[in-house]
């Protein structure tokens, strides 16, 4: 009789501990379309997908394009504001000096600031010396990366005055196009780094599709 009561406590509490773990386990995802920016200065149209799946602590972020300069490697982050507005992909308006290209600097006002890179350390928020992917011969990358969401989340309130990562409020740019390629002198960039490899040439829309 105790026996039997034991094995019903058991299975019962195995029963309610495996409901638990899958009710946990249930992915809240995120996703970018990326949509191509420049095409007038790449001679070509970089689409793709981002993906963020957080289960926990984890999230797991993951970048498929295609249609970027090949052989060449491409920084990726999401951009926003430290103020938490609602970023938003710079539209044909943001070429402000209307030079025909939408540079770093002129996607400013529409997207913030660079806040969060794809690399190979993502929390270390590392923007100038991340290790960032290279496209393959044929102008495609993919990339995958998991983080700690609680180091991420600690890291960016350090740098952005307690903001959350509140990645729907985010867009995700790719960036980059050869280093010979002729800009002029109008097109901007970060500090001391060239334009070519800042220009932005695909941008996308953080959404949450699933909780
Ligand atoms: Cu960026």
């Amino acid at each position: 009789m105790r026996r039997t009561l034991l094995l019903a406590l058991a299975l019962g509490g195995m029963t309610c501990v495996s409901a638990a773990s899958v009710g946990a386990q249930a992915p809240v995802t995120y996703v970018a379309t990326l949509h191509p920016m420049n095409t007038n200065v790449t001679g070509s149209s970089a689409s793709g997908q981002v993906r963020f799946s957080i289960v926990g602590d984890t999230m797991t972020i993951e970048v498929d394009v295609t249609g970027v300069s090949p052989n060449m490697v491409h920084w990726q982050h999401f951009h926003g504001f430290a103020d938490n507005r609602d970023a938003t992909c710079p539209t044909a308006a943001a070429d402000t000096n209307h030079d025909g290209i939408i540079d770093l600097i002129e996607t400013g006002p529409m997207s913030g600031t660079t806040m969060v890179p794809f690399d190979t350390d993502p929390a270390a928020m590392d923007i100038a010396h991340g290790t960032y992917p290279t496209a393959s011969a044929t102008g495609t990358y993919h990339y995958q990366e998991t983080v700690s969401l609680a180091a991420l989340q600690a890291a960016f309130a350090k740098a952005f005055s307690d903001q959350k990562l509140d990645l729907d409020r985010r867009v995700v740019f790719i960036h980059g196009v050869p280093s010979g390629t002729k800009l002029p002198s109008s097109v901007a960039s970060l500090g001391p780094i060239p334009a070519q490899v800042t220009l932005p040439i695909a941008c996308g829309k953080i959404e949450k599709v699933s909780q």
